[in-house]
């Protein structure tokens, strides 16, 4: 097949029919906000954060939720968003399954040793590090035939997302019956990251193949956590490079140390307005790598895609983990695949928090 067959393929799914002529005009992912959005996204954000900021544990949260709602000008939004967070402990299984996974996998313990003393400052101090390669040249050509095929079939996703091929849940979808794309949310070295900055108690919260198609591809800079936090992290997220990323062909940006900041991108006031969320941060960076690596990103840190300036596909697979308490972004019960389930080990299912 030749490459433009094999861009051609995406097109439905990518919502598009052709490849522009200028790949590098402005094509935004998200949809253009007014200014009166986006004072309200602002608003509801910083509530939210200064809600979740008020305490180091649920139940200051919940008191300051509770103070909250009380008002007679509380927002009904902002009550449902932090009430799913603040409702109790929302592991499936006990969790001693994954403290039992974290054990077999020799995690742990947190001087465990998978990773190196840098990596695990970098991901400290920076809010991500780079694992590089981990996948060989075999696994990344069945892993592109597979999610090729996958786009193909599946179609389009939300209409927001013009000029992506996107597949949510892949790793427990009918895709992953011969466990090709375990090593995407089963890979030590990734867990060790993961384990790194949540701690033991942790669990798979959802997967999603992101391909940035030629001329597309920028995001918003966003987190992936509705408010910003300060103290314990909630969430992280991994990036796997089924291409290379390079500066051109739409790298995740990311702004190092961000996540250090407890403000989330869009409660972010700059000069007194709410903060233009298409345009560069100060000092962000763009990861590039080889195909097959995998970076990894406390998910509280500011990133978004960039837009693909070549005439190739940029295909990535993220994998999404958060604490074992709370709310998952996928029901994992409801759409895991049975023979994908039946395959599965005890560490396994402990990682998806299913049994
Ligand atoms: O794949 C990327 O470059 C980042 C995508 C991302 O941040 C998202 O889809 O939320």
């Amino acid at each position: 097949m030749s490459a433009n067959e094999e861009i051609a393929r995406y097109f439905p799914a990518a919502q598009i029919s052709e490849i522009p002529d200028d790949l590098s005009k402005p094509r935004h992912v998200f949809k253009v906000t007014s200014a009166e959005q986006r004072r309200k996204r602002l608003q509801r954000c910083a509530v939210m954060t200064e809600i979740w900021n008020a305490a180091e544990s649920d139940a200051g949260r919940r008191a300051a939720f509770d103070e909250y709602a009380a008002r007679a000008d509380a927002d009904q939004h902002v009550m449902r968003r932090l009430k799913t967070f603040l409702g109790g402990p929302l592991n499936r299984l006990p969790l001693t399954e994954i403290e039992f996974a974290m054990d077999h996998l020799g995690l742990a313990d947190e001087n465990n040793g998978v990773l190196t003393r840098a990596q695990r400052q970098s991901l400290d101090r920076d809010g991500y590090v780079n694992l590089g390669p981990l996948l060989d040249t075999d696994q990344l050509q069945k892993m592109r035939d597979r999610y090729d095929a996958a786009i193909e079939e599946e179609g389009a996703s939300a209409a927001d997302k013009k000029g992506l091929g996107r597949v949510v849940d892949t790793v427990v979808k009918p895709m992953n019956r011969d466990g090709l794309l375990d090593p995407i949310f089963m890979h030590p070295r990734l867990l060790a990251a993961v384990r790194h900055v949540l701690g033991v108690h942790l669990k798979y919260i959802g997967s999603n193949y992101h391909c940035a198609m030629p001329g597309y591809g920028h995001q918003d800079i966003h987190a992936d956590f509705m408010w910003g936090v300060q103290g314990e992290p909630q969430v992280v997220n991994a990036v796997w490079l089924i291409d290379e990323f390079t500066e051109e062909n739409g790298a995740t940006r990311v702004v190092p140390g961000s996540h250090r900041s407890g403000i989330h991108p869009a409660g972010d006031l700059v000069n007194g307005e709410p903060r233009d969320l298409d345009a560069p941060v100060e000092g962000e960076v763009k990861v590039t790598g080889p195909a097959g690596s995998c970076f990894v990103y406390n998910a509280h840190l500011w990133h978004g895609g960039t837009q693909n300036c070549t005439r190739k596909l940029r295909r990535a697979q993220h994998a999404f983990f958060g604490r074992s308490t709370i709310p998952s972004s996928t029901d994992v019960p409801a759409v895991i695949d049975q023979q994908v389930f039946e395959r599965l080990g005890r560490v396994e299912r402990a990682i998806l928090d299913i049994g």
